[in-house]
């Protein structure tokens, strides 16, 4: 199951009470106040980390409470403090307060921290109102609540390479082909329901990311089919690698195929119309007519977008597309 979206209760610590206390001491006719301030709430904070690619462990685990601080305590001494928590979050997480809807943060390098919940300021205890002309204080503060929050944590996955295109293009057989990624796969569209992520390997330490996404059809902005709520995932992708089914099954025709999917990428978003596209014409093999690869190949050159032609059956044309992705997404000293 994919996760991207989850919502959570957090709890910072309250502080802890002052204490209202007189000094009793042996040969000491009057003592002063003595009462302590109460100990200051833990925080509750959010720490980007590389070890989460999804929400999933916190959808299980969707309350978070820091611990309270202690009451201060008589012969002035102060309450401890409360235990901060820290929750781990993916890098990519962007945090939105509920109530307000308001973007809390945006994760986007490891080890980033951000305190969501405040813990609770201890109260004072009445030692520290004692004046000159005020010597026996009684006021004393209770601590201060912690703060409270719903908070929906939304992840964009952090794809180096989006596959966008029509439904039945062959995206899911792709991913499968180049990554250990086994989405399902079948001969009809909207297989894909939601976003799959595989981890394509150029060698044993060099590895990029591909998301493969439900396939997109004409009015996909205003709703039609999936919509195109997937193509959030792959905003952050360096590379999309549009795909184009040039075989005769579809019975549609690929330069309009072609023209729909860049419609729709350009209803979501500009950035996202601008971002390197290479063109792939996929299921050559089954593809009779050699005019319907050809009207392809003039197409990306029209848009000076590099093109590439697949078979998922024969294996042609996989390996070289797969260096090509590792060529534009990774930094160009370890292309391989
Ligand atoms: N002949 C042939 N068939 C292919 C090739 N690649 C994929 N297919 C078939 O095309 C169909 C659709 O493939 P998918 O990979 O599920 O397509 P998709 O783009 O992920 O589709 P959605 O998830 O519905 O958007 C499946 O029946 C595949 O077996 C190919 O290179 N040649
Ligand atoms: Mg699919």
């Amino acid at each position: 199951m994919f996760i991207d979206e989850v919502i959570i209760h957090v709890k910072a610590g309250d502080g802890g009470n002052g204490c209202l206390a007189f000094r009793r001491e042996k040969f000491v006719p009057r003592g002063g106040p003595s009462g302590g301030d109460g100990g200051r709430g833990g925080d509750v904070t959010l720490a980007a980390s590389q070890h989460y690619n999804t929400l999933l462990h916190l959808r299980f685990n969707p309350e978070h409470k820091a611990q309270r601080g202690r009451h201060g305590e008589g012969s002035n001494k102060k309450g401890r403090e409360g235990e901060s928590l820290e929750i781990s979050t993916p890098i990519g997480t962007v945090v939105y307060d509920i109530a307000t809807g308001e973007k809390v943060h945006d994760f986007t390098v490891p080890g980033d921290r951000f305190i969501v919940a405040h813990g609770g300021q201890g109260g004072r205890g009445n030692a520290r109102f004692a004046t000159s002309t005020h010597q026996a204080p009684t006021e004393h503060e209770d601590g201060k609540p912690g703060e409270e929050r719903r908070l929906h944590l939304e992840l964009k996955l952090l794809a180096d390479v989006g596959l966008v295109g029509f439904p039945n293009a062959g995206k899911s057989t792709l991913i499968s082909r180049i990554s250990a990624a086994r989405p399902k796969i079948a001969d009809y569209p909207f297989t894909t329901l939601e976003p799959n992520l595989g981890v394509a390997s150029v060698d044993d330490e060099r590895t990029f990311v591909v998301a493969d996404i439900p396939g997109l059809i004409e009015g996909a902005h205003e709703g039609h089919g999936l919509g195109i709520q997937f193509l959030r995932h792959v905003e952050r992708t360096h590379l999309l690698a549009h795909l184009v089914d040039v075989s005769e099954t579809t019975g549609r025709d690929p330069a309009n195929d072609f023209q729909i999917v860049m419609n729709e990428l350009a209803s979501f978003s500009e950035a996202l119309a601008k971002k390197p596209m290479i063109v792939v014409a996929t299921k050559v093999d089954a593809a009779q007519d050699p005019d319907r690869i050809a009207t392809v190949r003039k197409i990306a050159r029209k848009h000076k977008m590099p093109f590439f032609k697949i078979s998922a059956v024969t294996g042609e044309g996989i390996a070289g597309l797969k260096r090509a992705m590792a060529e534009a997404v990774l930094p160009q000293e370890v292309a391989p």
